[in-house]
């Protein structure tokens, strides 16, 4: 072969292989843009070190071919992407706007002086000019860019964060994406480069933290062996602006240090953390601090020598603190008591309400029981005024049929964020109550458990990443609609076009009230099969197992009826929130019928608002849900001449699977139910295709679903 048809070649398979539809490049897609999108800049002002001015460099040319040239001085169409500290940025005089939206908000502006138009995107701190930038490119990419341009953002959530329940191992817990990005028998000697594309690719989204270890924490991860990875790690992501944490087991004293125990009353223990902070800090000085689950599913907790969760997270807090580190300390708490597992937490965290340091913040699970497929939303929001809250929600799909279903979480997300807890009067959502708007805290922070793995598509499904996506854009400003960050993210991962567009977002918008009408509706929760999580097992019943592991106890289904009677005539959790919401929960009345069987137990011959009895409802809810997936397959193979073939492949099969559980879905739990109600399945709705005990002998192998 000569040199030239060589050089050709490899040209070809660099283009080709740069176009390898897998999903990798997530909605970072620059080379997919119009370069006819691209704003009208002919140079950059800006340090040519900084992130913001490279990230800007790169997609600049990956959509044009050619970069910007670096100058010093403002001319016609120069791009000043500066801190405060540039002199032109200062010769603008936005000090009072720049106030304005803190330390990491920035401002995007088109300004005309003395004849030359020149675009700025300025902040206080490099962080913001790195998601001014990623803002800047994410118009670009979704055609929005307009010529005049006057954007002020700041982010409602100081701390925005991934949590991983990655193992030392390499295996995720709930993770369905393959085995963890981390790759700790390679560090700190091998640094992987995903590191860096995934603090890149966090940073497009504004999130500023990461916990790189699973909540069920092992002391391992403090030893001065892994603290060096965990240094590793750390120096990739600074560049991003993302701070690394730890999950950390609260029996390290003992367990790591050999102390008698690791009581946070004892002198040497107290010694001990601080003695491994100090380590910490030494390696890492930009360390953000310890996620920690304690006294809860088995681990160890300040509670096994008789002190209280305060005392447990100050004492770690008191050694962070001259560092500036923080506790984030779950409530993720219940036991197996004759008490409701939706009122445990409430009921541990309470009398503790305004005994935690300040740069303690309790991390708050979205509802009251355990990520399930919806929930109301937990009673702790609202409630604990005196301590600062962050939400916990899980991007990873534990409960939502993993990476197989198609289930855009943002409409979920909203639906959290804009539920009224009423503790400060009408409109006082959940949102108001952890972003500071209602309590002020020094504090205010998010996380989603992350569900990032090794896959070339990083999330197992390709719309898996849209959940990511979304969780980003919602702790940097909870009020954008799902419908707009569906609609961007489409726009950005797949392509301009709005008849695929148009569909898509009603596709992705309509998804998880879809998983829920064919799981788990009308409130029903918690009747998945022993373990897994992934199918149904409304039946399941270990001898010896505890009682709140198994499915009876959520649902209670019997000849009368079926759900939990959380009022005040059952477990009394209504009381848990405040009026006139706890009245709303605990009328049948008025109770809102998606919530009916988590507060009720409600008669099978109960009328409906819509005139159906319960049990017609439920068997329509069950039915409509099926029917909706398969909806979504027409609509996915209608989209098949928009988008590239690899892609569409593999949401089209992920799709087929989807269908197939919806019916063991409603297979299964109608005729389980039907056990129970001795009633016909409505005769116009599609007749069960399995029989109950063959769906009752299925054991899934859950490695086909991992
Ligand atoms: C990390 C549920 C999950 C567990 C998870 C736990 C938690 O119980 O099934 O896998 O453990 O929640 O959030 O701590």
């Amino acid at each position: 072969m000569n040199k030239s048809l060589g050089v050709l070649l490899l040209f070809y398979l660099s283009v080709f292989c740069l176009h390898a539809e897998d999903g990798s490049r997530l909605w970072l897609r620059f080379q997919a843009v119009n370069a006819e999108n691209l704003p009208g800049i002919t140079s950059i002002n800006g340090n040519p070190a900084s992130m913001a001015v490279q990230e800007f460099q790169t997609a600049w040319t990956e959509i044009s071919g050619k970069s910007l040239p670096v100058t010093s001085k403002l001319t016609d169409k120069t791009l000043v992407i500066g801190t405060a500290k540039n002199k032109n940025v200062r010769s603008f005089g936005l000090n009072a706007e720049l106030d304005k939206v803190g330390r990491e908000g920035y401002l995007i502006k088109t300004i005309q002086r003395r004849n030359q138009t020149v675009t700025l995107v300025v902040s206080e701190s490099e962080n913001g000019l790195l998601y001014g930038i990623f803002h800047l490119l994410r118009l670009v990419q979704t055609g929005q860019l307009t010529e005049q341009v006057d954007i002020a953002e700041k982010p409602l959530y100081d701390i925005r964060m991934l949590n991983h329940w990655d193992n030392l191992n390499g295996t995720v817990e709930r993770g369905y994406a393959g085995y963890s990005i981390w790759k700790w028998d390679e560090l700190p000697n091998h640094i992987s480069p995903q590191y860096r594309e995934y603090g890149r690719a966090n940073a497009s989204v504004g999130i500023n933290g990461t916990v790189l270890n699973n909540v069920n924490a092992t002391p391992q991860i403090l030893t001065t062996e892994y603290l060096e990875k965990v240094k590793m790690i750390a120096d990739e992501l600074r560049p991003y602006h993302i701070k690394v944490y730890l999950s950390i087991n609260f029996s390290s004293p003992a367990e790591l240090g050999g102390l008698e125990n690791s009581d946070p009353f004892n002198d040497d223990v107290q010694k001990w953390w601080r003695g491994k902070v100090n380590e910490i800090y030494r390696l890492i000085p930009d360390f953000g601090g310890f996620l920690v689950k304690a006294n809860s599913e088995g681990l160890p907790g300040p509670q096994d020598y008789g002190r209280t969760h305060a005392d447990g997270a100050n004492m770690l807090a008191d050694a962070l603190n001259p560092h500036g580190g923080i506790v984030m300390w779950r409530a993720f708490v219940y036991h197996p008591t004759n008490e409701d597992r939706a009122k445990q937490a409430c009921q541990e965290f309470m009398p503790l309400d305004g005994k935690f340091r300040d740069n303690v913040i309790v991390q708050v699970k979205n509802g009251p029981i355990d990520f399930q497929p919806r929930e109301p939303f937990s009673p702790l929001f609202g409630a604990m005024k005196h301590t600062a809250l962050m939400p916990e929600l899980q991007i990873t799909q534990e409960y939502l049929g993993f990476s197989n279903h198609l289930v855009f979480l943002a409409t979920q997300w909203k639906e959290f964020f804009e539920s009224d807890t009423y503790c400060n009067g009408k409109n006082s959502t959940v949102a108001k109550t952890t972003d500071g708007t209602i309590f002020s805290h020094s504090l205010s922070a998010i996380a989603g458990v992350a569900n990032i793995g090794q896959d070339a598509n990083w999330c197992g499904h390709h719309f898996a990443q849209a959940n990511w996506y979304a969780f980003g854009r919602l702790a940097w400003n909870h009020e954008l609609t799902a419908d707009e960050i569906a609609e961007e993210w489409l726009r950005m991962t797949f392509t301009q076009q709005n008849d695929f567009i148009v569909p898509m977002t009603q596709m992705m918008l309509d998804s998880w009230k879809t998983a829920v009408n064919y799981m788990m509706p009308l409130g029903l929760h918690h009747i998945f099969a022993w373990d897994h999580h992934y199918g149904p097992e409304p039946w399941c019943d270990i001898p010896g197992a505890r009682p709140d592991w198994l499915p009876k106890y959520y649902h209670n289904a019997d000849e009368k009826g079926i759900g939990f009677d959380r009022t005040t005539n059952g477990s009394d959790a209504v009381l848990q929130y405040h009026p006139p919401l706890k009245d709303h929960f605990n009328d049948i009345g008025t109770c809102p019928e998606n919530l009916l069987l988590w507060f009720h137990h409600v008669p099978w011959n109960h009328t409906m608002k819509n005139g159906r009895t319960l049990w017609n409802e439920l068997c329509y809810r069950y039915d409509t849900g099926v029917q909706q997936v398969r909806e979504f397959q027409k609509t996915w193979d209608k989209a098949e001449s928009y988008i590239d073939g690899e892609r569409f492949r593999h949401v089209q099969s992920r799709l087929k699977i989807q269908s197939r559980d919806a019916v063991w879905w409603k297979d299964a739990c109608l005729l389980y139910f039907q056990t129970y109600s001795g009633k016909p399945i409505p005769y116009d709705i599609e007749r069960p295709v399995h029989e109950l005990n063959d769906l009752k002998k299925i054991k899934l192998d859950l490695r086909h679903h991992n």
